[in-house]
């Protein structure tokens, strides 16, 4: 693998005031090893109060964040504004967003750059659908996706690469540990084809998609799975702490 394991909790659009107490206080309870960069996403307006009650240990994502500079944008959170609450990343291009939201490649890409423009790290998505998988449309699309990125940023130094396909999202059908394997060798090739050796080789790979404490740990002993994106199971402390400690 590449790098210092990544594992980050996306929270989605989940929890309460009470609920979320609840997770902090599991999380500040938990042993992580520490060899793990480990990283929450809260709904945004629950931010501040995670950021108030957690471990600094842990550090915050945003989940989105708009494409420029804050301003007449309703509805919108801003990459200053992330960083002004304390995040220290934001998750882009997440399948719920190109997909349900209808963000396009080229809009996120712009995401990335302007995040990364205000020293907001970046938690890149990509993934296939199911249909496109079927097709033999695996690489081509994340490949797609993987341009966008690059045609916008000029660095990976604050990038790790989330593959999620998004026939395994929340739907309890994780993909086997030979077949991320198999997108996360491809993602990588990528990179040193089209980008640089040394960014192939430092840049993060992590998986996402079902994971959860059972499945975690066969899925990080694969040579190019270098942490998690984890939704469900990051809701409940205990199993988010064991898929941080699967690190190898
Ligand atoms: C994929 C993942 C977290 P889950 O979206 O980004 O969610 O683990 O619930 O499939």
């Amino acid at each position: 693998g590449s790098g210092k394991f990544f594992v980050g909790g996306n929270w989605k659009c989940n929890g309460t005031k009470d609920s979320i107490s609840k997770l902090v206080s599991d999380l500040n309870g938990a042993t992580l090893e520490n060899d793990v960069d480990v990283v929450v996403a809260p709904p945004f307006v629950y931010i501040d109060q995670v950021k108030s009650s957690l471990t600094d240990r842990v550090e915050i994502s945003g989940q989105n964040a708009w494409v420029g500079k804050g301003g007449a944008f309703t509805g919108e959170i801003s990459a200053e504004q992330l960083i002004d609450v304390g995040c220290k990343w934001v998750i882009l291009g997440h399948s719920e967003r190109r997909h349900i939201i209808g963000e396009d490649n080229e809009f996120i890409g712009k995401k990335a750059a302007y995040a990364l423009s205000q020293n907001l790290k970046v938690i890149a998505c990509i993934g296939e659908k199911l249909e496109e998988r079927e097709a033999g449309k695996t690489f081509e699309v994340c490949f797609q996706q993987l341009k966008a990125f690059a045609d916008s940023i000029s660095s990976w130094t604050d990038v790790v690469i989330a593959y999620e396909p998004v026939w395994a999202i929340g739907t309890g059908k994780v993909a086997t540990p030979l077949q991320a394997q198999e997108v996360h060798v491809a993602v990588r090739d990528w990179l040193k084809k089209n980008i640089s050796p040394e960014v192939a080789s430092a840049t993060r790979i992590i998986y996402g998609g079902s994971v959860n404490g059972s499945n975690c740990a066969e899925l990080a002993k694969q040579e190019d799975i270098d942490g998690f994106l984890v939704g469900g199971a990051s809701l409940k402390g205990p199993e988010f702490a064991t898929i941080v400690n699967s690190v190898t």
